[in-house]
């Protein structure tokens, strides 16, 4: 019998049916809208820290030090910089090597790693606090804690700077950053799987960061080398959820300090450096007046063409003189006096005629006398007097 007043059950059946084609595109919808909003959130959240980083860098000379990963909200240290120092070439592992992994330890929240020349790397936290920014902004769209990885040395107040020492590369094991091992810092979102990350509370997430369940374990096992990878989000190896962003800053790559002692620095460019000039032709063509303080090395000084070269140790050295009886060195070319009879004639006057005075000399040495010119233009002014 129908009830008149309800659904049969057959119509019951088929409005199920029809909610339920309905609903599993419509689950499908709403679960591919959340993964893409994380993802939005992961990078605004990752660009606003890089500018922030980047701002800090240009206010301050360089980045600030991570803050622990592991800190909770409560504890004083939560989202503040943690202690930075000159650390470098401190790695035992330090070789000719391409791959400088080394196993990290994480006091405090904070992990060390070494990479390039054996340069310390500090991984942490973003310290939001120290740079002014909201905890939610430390976070990627997952309410993890985004991880910050920096140059240790790039971390320190120093005025002159090093390349960086992390590695980034491409899925192919390229890298992505020249030279090689040279980025000064990345952040690190660990994705959707959240491997390697600490939680908005400061606890590591219990995923294990292994080479089997994802390509993005280059990016929790904690060594100089990072992967900036193709979003995968498949299951095994190849699995990849990670989104990660880096940038250049300074001058770096102009002038670096000497890995073999920090007070001298050295040029970094294959191409030749001009002060005064934008064509510069030879290593350092200076173009003005250099003013030194210390000691300059050199192998040669020139003329502005670049010609009549001579090797400054022949001055700074054991001298240089002219052989020939009654020569004298006007200049120096190519290494050699160059040397001339000159014929010092007698001078032609020597003392100025009463009420003259000393104006400038001649060519041979002479003195040229005139009567003053100047008058008082006030009280201050010297008077010239004639007697
Ligand atoms: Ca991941
Ligand atoms: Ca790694």
């Amino acid at each position: 019998m129908i009830n008149k007043n309800g659904f049969s059950l057959i119509e019951l059946c088929i409005v199920l049916i029809i909610i339920g084609l309905l609903l599993g595109p419509l689950l499908a919808f709403i679960n591919l809208y959340f993964k893409e909003r994380a993802r939005r959130i992961t990078h605004e959240n990752l660009a606003t820290m890089s500018v922030a980083l980047g701002e800090y860098y240009n206010e301050y000379g360089h980045f600030p030090c991570p803050a622990s990963l592991s800190a909770k909200s409560v504890y004083p240290e939560f989202g503040q910089s943690t202690e930075c120092s000159n650390h470098s070439g401190e790695s035992s592992t330090t070789s000719s090597s391409s791959n400088y992994k080394t196993a990290s330890a994480c006091p405090n929240g904070v992990c060390t790693a070494y990479g390039r020349n054996g340069d310390a790397i500090k991984i942490g936290a973003i310290p939001h606090k120290v740079l002014g920014l909201p905890f939610q902004s430390a976070l990627d769209g997952y309410s993890n804690r985004i991880s910050y990885a920096v140059t240790e040395r790039y971390a320190t107040p120093q005025v002159l700077k090093h390349l960086g020492a992390i590695s980034i590369e491409n899925a192919n094991a390229e890298t992505l950053v020249n030279p090689k091992g040279s980025a000064q810092f990345i952040l690190v979102s660990h994705g959707r799987d959240g491997k390697g990350s600490y939680s908005a509370d400061g606890v590591l997430n219990n995923i294990e960061c292994s080479e089997d369940n994802g390509a993005d374990y280059e990016n929790c096992d904690l060594d100089d080398i990072f992967l900036d990878g193709d979003y995968a989000e498949v299951d095994g190896k190849h699995h990849y959820d990670d989104i990660v962003l880096y940038k250049m800053y300074g001058n770096h790559l102009l002038w670096q300090t000497s890995p073999m002692d920090e007070n001298n620095i050295y040029n970094a460019t294959l191409g030749n450096v001009g002060i005064g000039t934008e064509t510069p032709e030879y290593k350092l063509d200076v173009n003005g007046n250099l003013r030194v303080l210390g000691n300059v090395n050199t192998t040669n000084i020139c003329n502005e063409e670049g010609e009549d070269c001579f090797e400054p140790s022949i001055i700074g050295g054991n001298g240089i003189i002219c052989t020939e009886n009654n020569q004298t060195m006007i200049g120096i070319k190519n290494s050699e006096p160059i040397c001339e009879d000159v014929t010092i004639k007698e001078m032609p006057n020597t003392v100025c005629e009463e009420g003259t005075y000393v104006v400038g000399f001649t060519l041979l040495g002479g003195i040229i006398c005139e009567l003053p010119e100047w008058d008082v233009k006030d009280g201050n002014n010297l008077k010239a007097t004639v007697n």
